[in-house]
This record gives C-alpha cells, sequence and structure tokens, in this order.
C-alpha cells in the first residue's frame, strides 16, 4: 500500500516538512548562541577591588562602628551603609545580634566584624575611622577595647595594611587608615592616618550629634 502513488506523495511532504522543521530548530538554537552579550560601557563595574574589615574581640559586648570617606565626599557608615563606590555590609553591635536560628535553635555567632567594600576603580581618596558608639558596662565588658583593622586587595589579593587602635572611651574617634586608589590597576598608597573626624563633626549628614569632648588624635 506504501507504494501507491497516493502515500508516496504523502510520505514525500511528510519528509519536507520534518526537514523544514529540523532547520528552523537548528537556525533557533544557532541564533541564541551567536548573540552578542550587551555592551556594558558606560555601566558600573560590580566587582569589589578593596576590603576594609575591622573587628574586635570576639564575644566582646560593646559596639565599634566604622565610618569612611571619600575625598568625593561620599561616607559610609551604620546610618548611611551604601554610596555609589562602597558599601558597609552590617551593622555589628557587639553581642546585640550575633544571634541565629539553625535548625531551630538558638546559636550565637560571637563575632565582631564589620566590613566595608570598595566597588570602583577610581582615584580616589579614603579615611577611615573608628568610632566607639556605645560601651556595655551592665554587660560586664571592659571600656578598654582594641580594634583591628585591615586593608585587603582583592585582584591580585593581598592584605596590604594591618593595624590595631585601643578605644578608651564612649563617643571617641579615631583615624586607623587614610589611602589613596589609583584607577586603571587596583594600586593603593598608604598616607599618614592624621586624625579626620568623621562622625564627631557637624559636616557628617549622617551623624548629628555634637562633636564630642573625648576627641583624640591617633597615637
Ligand atoms: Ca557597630
Ligand atoms: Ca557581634
Amino acid at each position: 500500500m506504501a507504494n501507491h502513488p497516493k502515500y508516496r506523495s504523502t510520505f514525500g511532504f511528510l519528509d519536507i516538512l520534518f526537514n523544514l522543521s529540523l532547520v528552523m530548530a537548528v537556525l533557533f538554537v544557532l541564533s541564541f548562541l551567536l548573540i552578542n552579550p550587551i555592551t556594558k560601557s558606560g555601566t558600573i563595574d560590580p566587582r569589589t577591588h578593596f576590603i576594609i574589615k575591622v573587628s574586635w574581640p570576639d564575644g566582646n559586648p560593646n559596639d565599634i562602628d566604622v565610618w569612611v570617606k571619600s575625598s568625593q565626599r561620599h561616607i559610609i557608615g551604620f546610618r548611611s551603609k551604601d554610596s555609589e563606590i562602597m558599601h558597609l555590609d552590617r551593622d555589628d553591635v557587639g553581642r546585640v545580634n550575633d544571634y541565629i536560628i539553625i535548625n531551630g535553635s538558638l546559636e550565637q555567632n560571637s563575632i565582631n566584624q564589620e566590613i566595608v567594600s570598595i566597588r570602583q576603580q577610581v582615584d580616589m581618596k579614603y579615611t577611615v575611622n573608628i568610632h566607639y558608639f556605645s560601651w556595655r558596662e551592665d554587660d560586664g565588658a571592659e571600656l578598654k577595647t582594641p580594634v583591628k583593622i585591615e586593608l585587603i586587595r582583592i585582584q591580585p589579593f593581598e592584605v596590604i595594611k594591618t593595624t590595631e587602635v585601643i578605644m578608651t572611651s564612649e563617643g571617641q574617634e579615631k583615624t586607623a587608615l587614610v589611602f589613596e586608589t589609583f584607577g586603571g590597576v587596583d594600586f593603593v598608597q598608604l598616607l599618614p592616618p592624621t586624625y579626620d573626624p568623621i562622625v564627631n563633626t557637624s559636616s557628617n549628614p549622617h551623624f548629628s550629634t555634637p562633636s564630642s569632648p573625648q576627641n583624640v588624635p591617633t597615637p
């Protein structure tokens, strides 16, 4: 019956239809493979170039804050966590927000750490200040709190600088690091950490408390 002229013409038509469908499917797949990525000129590179890691002893209940300002007046701190070129991951307030629920049980993560990420390769000067926000005297904490500051370049990875400041009074602010970055390459130059207030100054729109009498220059 398949040799009947009527069925031969039907099978021929089905063969052509099948081949056409196959060609269309192949062209459809190829069109996706050949699409070029959208040109990104002028867009922001989301890569993190530098990290500023601030930490104080695990389990210490005192609340320490990092504040960073750029020479283009970007200011980052717990009251202003994001800007065009950098952001603060979280405000670690000592022991208060260190608890997490894992599998239904309350666990403590005793790390005290705040991290600022710099996302842009630009010519910029950065000032990194440590501010003693709160002494948890009621929690049995010592007033004196050592704070470690690390400046880390991501690509190529390098710990550029590790330093420490000792915070000795509530409201105290110290400049821990000053550095410049240069665009094109992830180059950084360290500068003397001359005291330059970020928190204890009326020019910070995110922190309007009056200047503290406890301002002291860095040692
Ligand atoms: Ca804090
Ligand atoms: Ca903590």
